[in-house]
């Protein structure tokens, strides 16, 4: 990759954020070993040699003169709590590695002593989405441990339940093949914000004819670009999922082919969807029932439709019907055998890693537990850091957190609970970071963390089907290490002997691979990979996406009955409804508590941040500043409360309140406000919106629901 005789080098890597479009990312490196430029590699068919706004200016982030670049310990006798943001490191005090390894690693060892190993609690999320980074050696020490073990639903485990009971597989149509589709459908899809390099086969369908329609309750850049934006009404989704089948079978739109070939459980769906009329879906939705009728034709007499359903419908307390509802439909119409057409909510499922031999689990019998630890649900972060314990079913209290790829101080659900559990002086708090966040500041040791130029890695991606390889293109900035460094020297100073915790990254990418004998994956779907040409070429598609890829048209499926399931037996056995049906969200203006609380709160992500990453950046925040600390409201709300455009307000109910600025503006239907996610620290009360959003779950998989908040707002 060195180009002979020139001073700069140019790395393959690959954004590691947690965004759908994995890109695959060209570093030049100067002589000296300094980045000098980030850019799309033009070579990969989906990031089409261009990245985010956000990494665009990726090395602003790098170099940030802020950046966590030392082990710290805090100063003795300094309280946690929220800290101004630039006084952070005032609090801490600067130790080597050794130090900070040696002292982590003693009280560890105490704790594990006094109270058992599953008092102690890793938490993490997506930081990073890098195969290596995002779980393997961190896995292997915390199942060695004995440490509790963490279940990661904070983002995507409703939807994804959903679809895998429909599909069997978090399967869908290529991104590539939106481009031929000739309507597209983006149900709780941000597309324009979220999904970047979505968006040029969107335009590309639309030059060739195609619509645009968008469900969102928020009025967002893709919204305001599309052919129809349809305002839907918070988490009646299901409701309007239901009323399109309605129609479509009433009318006899379905695929009655497909329907017979790969389907199970039509009956019993056609029997359900009876009631879902389009004037009692409209009563819910805030659609008219023409419109409903009108979305269902267009829907089922256009084809290809590419459905683009992302995670924002699944946010929701009955996001879990929501989307397994949407996700019917493209099997209804049959949308799936014209190419271009189908729907995608993750692709995921195409990439069959060796988890086991990277993730370990088997470790968990070296532990002084010797089996498998409890399970926490990291969405009720705040209930375990205040409450777990109580109960002696629990099993221990929580004594220490261990925080790596994740901001849990900004982005957990009940933010007071949290704060209020991240403020036990008797919790033991180490934090992996990059930047002194909104968690760094409840920490007892903050350790420097790399970037993703910083460190090697594999990816996969969930919104398209290449492999991808991310090389170290820079060394780590003064004594950042990688999650995978981290652990690995931690298991060494808690003295565990097993050969595993000392594999470098490149065995760990070979066992992701399964690399066999002759050199090549042993893996479905990557056979044809070898670790070398990886490292060479950056990216390779899986087997199946060579010559184009159309999902769940043939064979039998993955699900138990083999076929497309409408109708779930699995779901039956355990006592639920086997089909989809519409229960309002208990937050939400049908809810009881809407008599106090009447406006549903949708607490969004910003276009020009990530979650909470970015959001200590100048650059970012100036590109976020229109709705920055902003409540947008629609005129109706603020007329009756007396507020105007720019009033200082306040948003509150039971869990908590803040005080933002209103601006009353078209984005957001009656009875819904909606404001985005920042550091709570950069607010002046050091909170966020997350004060407003519950520890409720999803109706499946245990999901965060960050978009069912009911809230109300008056002048400050
Ligand atoms: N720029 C940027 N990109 C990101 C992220 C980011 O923070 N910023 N986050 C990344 C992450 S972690 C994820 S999971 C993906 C998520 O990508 P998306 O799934 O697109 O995620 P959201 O923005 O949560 O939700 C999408 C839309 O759903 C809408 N919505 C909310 N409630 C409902 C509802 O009840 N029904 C319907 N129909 N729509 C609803 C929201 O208003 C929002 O515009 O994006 C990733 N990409
Ligand atoms: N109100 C509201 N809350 C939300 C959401 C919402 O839409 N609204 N979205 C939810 C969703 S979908 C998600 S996925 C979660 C996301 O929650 P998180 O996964 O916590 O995501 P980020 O806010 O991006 O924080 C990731 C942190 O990891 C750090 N990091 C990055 N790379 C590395 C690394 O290699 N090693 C280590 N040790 N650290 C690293 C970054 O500096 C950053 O501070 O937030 C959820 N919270
Ligand atoms: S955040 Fe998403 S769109 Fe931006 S560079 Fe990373 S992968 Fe690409
Ligand atoms: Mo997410």
């Amino acid at each position: 990759m060195t180009a002979a005789a020139s001073p700069f080098r140019i790395v393959h890597t690959v954004c590691s954020h947690d965004c759908p479009d994995s890109c695959a990312v060209l570093v030049t490196v100067d002589a000296e070993g300094r980045a000098i430029k980030v850019a799309g590699d033009p070579s990969q068919p989906v990031t089409q040699g261009f990245l985010c706004g956000k990494v665009a200016k990726y090395l602003d982030r790098v170099y940030a003169p802020d950046r966590v670049l030392y082990p710290l310990r805090r100063k003795a006798g300094v309280p946690k709590g929220p800290l101004k943001r630039g006084s952070e490191h005032e609090a801490f005090e600067r130790i080597g590695w050794d130090e900070a390894l040696g002292a982590i690693a003693a009280r560890l060892q105490q704790i594990s002593d006094d109270y058992g190993p599953e008092s102690i609690l890793p938490y993490s999320y997506a930081g990073t989405i890098g195969l290596l980074g995002f779980g393997s050696m961190d896995r292997r020490f915390f199942h060695r441990l004995g440490g509790s073990q963490l279940d990661r639903t904070i983002c995507s485990v409703a939807g994804g339940e959903a679809w895998s009971l429909v599909y069997g597989k978090k399967l869908g149509t290529p991104t590539e093949d939106f481009k031929l589709a000739k309507l597209i459908l983006a149900w709780g899809g941000n597309i324009h914000g979220n999904n970047i390099h979505l968006w040029p086969m969107v335009e590309q369908a639309r030059r060739n004819g195609a619509r645009l329609i968008v469900i969102d309750p928020y009025r967002t850049r893709t919204a305001a670009l599309a052919d129809w934006h349809i305002a839907i009404r918070p988490g009646t989704d299901v409701a309007l999922a239901l009323g399109l089948m309605h129609v479509i079978l009433r009318e006899g739109l379905e695929d009655r082919a497909y329907i017979a070939a790969m389907t199970h459980g039509i009956e019993r769906l056609a029997e359900r969807v009876r009631e879902y009329t389009p004037e009692r879906v409209a009563a819910w939705t805030g659609m008219t029932a023409g419109e409903v009728e009108q979305l269902a034709r267009e829907y089922a007499t256009t084809q290809p439709t590419a459905l683009r359903v992302n995670y924002g419908v699944q946010r929701s307390e009955n996001g879990g019907s929501a989307v397994r509802a949407i996700a019917m439909l493209p099997a209804l119409t049959g949308a799936w055998k014209h190419r271009g057409g189908g729907g995608q909510l993750s692709t995921s499922g195409g990439f069959k890693w060796n988890k086991t031999e990277v993730e370990r689990p088997d470790l968990a019998l070296n532990s002084p537990l010797g089996r498998q630890a409890r399970v926490v649900n990291m969405s009720t972060l705040g209930m375990a850091l205040t409450e777990m314990g109580k109960n002696p079913d629990d099993g221990p209290p929580v004594h220490a957190l261990f925080v790596y790829n994740s901001n849990p101080g900004a982005v957990a659900p009940n933010h007071n609970a949290v704060r209020k559990g991240l403020m036990r002086p008797d919790l033991f708090t180490v934090v992996h970071e990059q930047f002194f966040t909104d968690t760094t500041d409840y920490a007892d040791y903050v350790l420097p963390a790399t970037t993703f130029l910083e460190h090697t890695d594999i990816q996969g991606a969930y919104g398209h089907y290449f492999v991808q390889m991310s090389n170290q293109a820079i060394e780590p900035l003064g004594e950042a290490r990688s999650n995978v460094w981290l652990f690995g020297q931690l298991a060494q100073w808690m003295g565990f002997t097993e050969d595993c915790f000392r594999d470098t990254p490149e065995q760990m990418i070979r066992q992701a691979l399964g690399i066999g004998l002759d050199g090549r994956s042993t893996n479905a779907g990557m056979e044809h990979i070898t670790f070398e040409d990886l490292q060479e070429q950056g990216h390779i598609p899986l087997s199946f996406h060579r010559d184009g890829f159309q999902p769940f048209i043939s064979g039998r499926l993955s699900t138990p009955s083999g076929k497309v399931e409408f109708y779930s037996e699995t779901l039956a056995a355990q006592g639920v409804d086997g089909l989809p049906g519409f229960t309002p969200p208990a937050e939400s203006r049908w809810g009881e508590g809407a008599q106090r609380y009447p406006l549903e709160f949708l607490g969004r992500k910003a276009d020009n941040y990530m979650n909470s990453t970015f959001a200590n950046l100048d650059g970012h925040r100036r590109m976020e500043a229109r709705t920055s600390q902003r409540l947008e409201m629609h005129p109706t709300d603020a007329d009756a409360r007396g507020i105007v455009d720019g009033d200082a307000v306040r948003v509150w109910n039971d869990r908590g309140s803040l005080r933002l600025t209103a601006l009353v503006n078209g984005s957001v239907p009656p009875g819904v406000v909606a404001g985005h996610l920042d550091w709570a620290k950069m607010h002046p009360e050091g909170v966020n919106q997350n004060v407003l959003t519950s520890e409720r779950l999803t109706d499946l998989g245990g999901g965060a629901t960050f978009y069912s908040a009911l809230v109300d707002v008056a002048k400050a």
